[in-house]
């Protein structure tokens, strides 16, 4: 740590939260941990543990009053978000949020309208994949045009299995949020509708929940997607797809690492959750925001980006009600976000 490091202060230290301060103080050059922000005593404590710099406050504005961060990385809950966003807007305040920029356009339109009266941007979506190293390669792909024409997306997101506090809706609004991000960055094309389809139950599913469903996308340029959102699996955490070109099929998300062949058997290691199957986007995703706050700029996920899922989530939530195919409607965008 030394006196130039850009001073984070993080708000909320559940999970991801207690994984952002140590992943900062271990792996982040530039940047130290200065707050931890978190009304619970016991949690506020364990993440001191990681963060020796760091003072403890229960309170955003305390600590923004203290003069105590340069930056936020915002990792509670998202109906957390907006009560955060706007006082670090109002101080001019750089901000990592972890998705979703906030649970329905509404909110998340109120976060745009006072980041652009401010006449800044500040604020990044912690949409971490678009920092992996296989989607950024896939994406590469597509732009070459190499293997022709991008025609459709195959994709799965299988969860092992989810916590209590996880809801029917959250299927769309904490899983397929991500691909409703990351499928019109791959594909460069808005997404145009929806629709959930019910797959046969899984008889392993909690009892709150109806799944595996599957969902369909159709994009502005054509570009057709299906995605297996599946939370349930036992086994372990995959997020993989399958793109379908022209004249060639790609695939990222493929299981990595140790091969064995021991007893008759081959087996590979899996991932059991996304903090370590996207470590490494984690990783490039908050030094990419540390870089280019230190530089005055702002780059990855904006807070449009944060808006447009926003919508996507509200139609893919109807759709998962019964409401069928669901068109999105998002304006253009406008060229403060451009
Ligand atoms: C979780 O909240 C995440 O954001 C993960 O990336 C996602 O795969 C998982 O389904 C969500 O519950």
């Amino acid at each position: 740590m030394n006196a130039q490091d850009f001073r984070i202060g993080v708000v909320g230290a559940g999970m991801m939260g207690a994984d952002h301060i140590r992943r900062i103080t271990r792996s982040i050059s530039g940047a130290n941990v200065s707050a931890v922000i978190e009304p619970d005593t016991g949690r506020a404590q364990a993440a001191l543990g990681d963060a020796p710099a760091a003072q403890a406050f229960t309170r955003v504005e305390d600590a923004l009053d203290a003069g105590a961060v340069d930056g936020l990385l915002i990792a509670t809950p998202g109906f957390l978000h907006e009560p955060v966003l706007l006082p670090a807007i109002e101080a001019g305040i750089p901000t990592l949020c972890e998705k979703p920029l906030t649970p329905d356009p509404e909110s998340s339109l109120r976060v745009l309208e006072a980041e652009q009266a401010g006449g800044r941007r500040l604020i990044q979506v912690g949409f971490m994949r678009r920092f992996d190293p296989e989607y950024r390669q896939l994406r590469g792909l597509v732009e070459s045009g190499e293997t022709g024409e991008l025609l459709m997306l195959r994709c799965a997101h299988r969860n092992a299995v989810v916590p209590d506090s996880y809801q029917q809706e959250s299927l769309i609004t904490d899983s397929v949020v991500h691909e409703f991000d990351i499928v019109p960055w791959l594909a460069g094309s808005p997404i145009r509708s929806v629709e959930v389809k019910f797959a046969r139950r899984n008889p392993l599913t909690p009892e709150r929940l109806r799944e595996p469903i599957l969902v369909l996308m159709e994009l502005e340029n054509g570009v057709l997607v299906d995605l297996e959102m599946n939370v349930s699996v036992q086994f372990g955490y995959q997020v993989s797809t399958e793109a379908v070109f022209s004249s060639g099929i790609a695939r990222i998300g493929e299981p990595t690492g140790l091969q064995t062949w021991h007893a008759g058997r081959f087996s590979m290691g899996e991932h059991a959750d996304f903090t370590t199957r996207f470590a490494t986007a984690y990783d490039a995703q908050v030094q990419a925001w540390v870089d280019a706050s230190r530089a005055g700029t702002t780059t990855g996920p904006s807070a449009w980006d944060g808006y447009r899922v926003a919508v996507a989530c509200q139609e893919g939530v109807a759709s998962l009600g019964g409401g069928g195919q669901r068109t999105i409607d998002v304006p253009p965008t406008p060229a403060f976000y451009a």
